[in-house]
């Protein structure tokens, strides 16, 4: 079915926001690439548009998934923007999962359309039509593939279709404390509240440089990233792959970077990093995982900048930050700041009272950022949510007198690294399913260059012998690369405590230096 198309006042679609925010000169750079291409604005609207229309052409039923595993690529992102513009609903992949992984978002989600790289076409399309998806097309780094092929035929204009603020615009998939991935629904309304809070919060420009080397498959890449340069009509030097010496070596013409503290931790061991080189910059921007005070105090050191660093989910895009504005206060290191203009954010215990204030608790949060809820879970969506409406993170922390919020755990067992989360019990039951095993833990430990790592501890059963290189070899072999504990133990036992209750902590506590 063919939707009703609109470029009105009225229209809520993300991408028409985002449109209008285009500077007048549509023949400025938009974007310019670590490997020398240049876009124009004119050629991301054209892109956007073209493939609008394909999708259009497809005469998919509203509300259509339209499912992405491609190597990052600026037409990667105009496919982003082009799902947009045409009201379909954008779902991407991290490159690194495998077909286990990738048949379950399938299943789930069931996409009316999949794109995935050339290299993987055999098996991710065997997935696809297995689960119902009529169109498979293929997009490459290099702009090959069916894709862009197919677009070529399509006209380059293209009214946005017309979107409601409560309309679904994205699925993010992301795990709770059990069970399998939960696909988080994000309204055009979520995204566009958020991204124009940030625009002015953090004060953007269209003087702006932003350097993007994240991946554009989450949140922080996707979504805070390209979302503040397009809306501010702003610039971005973009890298296919982070590399701390390339990035390095492009600060000098840049005025914003967006990173993981691992990207900071890497590029502190570049020499050329100084004064000098970031003599243009006006914003270091850090979060997706808590930034080592060590991090913080180093890079203000050698840069005389102080990072920024704010907190977010997939489920409510961006939540706090520490301020831009000095006369909003200090960037405090170990912070993640106050909470966002619009966002009200609360600290409650167990038994659902507000603690006082420098006290620990859950954090609870709400606002026009905040999801629609977990795609096709109903039940799981309300158990999130508090009966007056406010969404429980499963982050625990604390606000201080002046309204800074600090982060001091996690409820869910979850282990961030390098920005990336791994869920211990999605890790577990894999190597409890593997024969002559008993039992097993995964646990978080301290890592120099990705923060946290994951260390597997694996009890055989009774009379059976295990090897840890083994179990490595075959979590490996059905897992996405960065979820693969970095050590493994075989043991005799796990500690419990009196209620039978895997004790974590203590395993965390025996593990700690492994890599410190
Ligand atoms: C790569 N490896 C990792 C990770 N990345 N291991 C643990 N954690 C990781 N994050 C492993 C690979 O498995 C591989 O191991 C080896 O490191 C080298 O892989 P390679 O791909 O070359 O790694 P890399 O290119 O150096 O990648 C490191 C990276 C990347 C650049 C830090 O992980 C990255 O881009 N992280 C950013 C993630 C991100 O954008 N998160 C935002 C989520 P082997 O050789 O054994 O196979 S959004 C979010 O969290 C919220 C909403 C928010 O607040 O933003
Ligand atoms: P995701 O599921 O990828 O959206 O990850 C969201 C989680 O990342 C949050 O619930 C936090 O646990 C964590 N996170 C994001 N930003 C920060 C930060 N600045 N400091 C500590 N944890 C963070």
């Amino acid at each position: 079915m063919n939707q009703p198309t609109s470029d009105s006042a009225d229209n809520q679609n993300l991408f028409a926001a985002l449109r209008a925010a285009f500077p007048s000169n549509l023949d400025a750079i938009a974007v310019e690439t670590d490997n020398g291409l240049h876009y124009s604005w004119r050629d991301l609207d054209r892109a956007t548009a073209m493939l609008a229309n394909l999708l259009v052409s497809l005469d998919l039923p509203e509300g259509s998934r339209i499912a992405v595993q491609v190597e990052k690529s600026v037409e990667a992102m105009v496919l982003y923007l082009a799902t947009l513009r045409a009201g379909y609903v954008y779902l991407p992949l991290n490159t690194a999962y495998q077909s286990a992984e990738i048949d379950y978002f399938i299943s789930n989600a069931e996409p009316a359309v999949v794109v995935c790289s050339g290299k993987n076409f055999g098996w991710v399309s065997k997935i696809a039509f297995k689960a119902g998806t009529g169109h498979v097309f293929t997009l490459n780094e290099d702009r090959s593939g069916s894709l862009l092929e197919r677009a070529a035929h399509f006209s380059d204009q293209h009214a946005a279709a017309h979107k409601s603020a409560d309309d679904l615009a994205v699925i993010i998939y992301t795990s709770g404390t059990t069970g399998r991935s939960k696909g988080a629904m994000l309204t055009h309304g979520n995204m566009l509240s958020n991204a124009l809070v940030l625009k002015d919060y953090w004060g953007w420009t269209p003087d702006d440089v932003l350097i993007h080397a994240l991946p554009i498959f989450h949140v922080h890449g996707l979504f805070v990233a390209i979302h503040g340069a397009l809306l501010s009509g702003s610039k971005m030097i973009w890298f296919g792959k982070f590399d701390p010496r390339q990035v390095v070596a492009r600060l000098p013409e840049a005025t914003v970077f967006m990173g993981v503290p691992t990207l900071y931790v890497r590029m502190l061991a570049e020499p050329a990093l100084n004064e000098a080189t970031v003599r243009r910059m006006r914003l270091f921007i850090s979060g997706s995982a808590p930034l080592l005070i060590e991090t913080f105090n180093e890079w203000r050191a050698r840069t005389g900048h102080t990072i920024l660093e704010r907190y977010g989910m997939s489920e409510t895009v961006m939540l706090t930050s520490n301020p831009y504005d000095p006369k909003q206060g200090e960037r405090r290191g170990g912070t993640v700041g106050f909470p966002l203009p619009g966002v009200a954010l609360r600290v409650q215990d167990d038994a659902g009272q507000p603690v006082p204030t420098g006290e620990i608790g859950g954090i609870q949060v709400k606002g026009p950022n905040v999801f629609k809820g977990y795609w096709r879970m109903p039940e799981k969506t309300r158990e999130e949510f508090t009966a007056d409406g406010f969404f429980k993170t499963g982050d625990v922390g604390k606000i201080d007198a002046q309204g800074y919020v600090t982060i001091v755990g996690r409820a869910k067992d979850l282990i961030i690294s390098g920005g990336y989360n791994v869920y211990p019990a999605e890790i577990e039951s894999y190597i409890n399913d593997m024969s002559g095993v008993a039992e097993s833990a995964v646990v978080g430990v301290p890592h120099p260059d990705f923060g946290e790592v994951g260390v597997a501890i694996v009890v055989p059963k009774p009379g059976q012998a295990l090897q840890a290189d083994r179990i490595m070899a075959q979590l490996k072999a059905s897992l996405a690369n960065f979820k693969i504990p970095k050590r493994c133990f075989v043991a005799s036992e796990l500690p419990r405590n009196t209620m039978g209750k895997v004790q974590k902590a203590a395993l965390r506590e025996q593990h700690k230096s492994l890599f410190v």
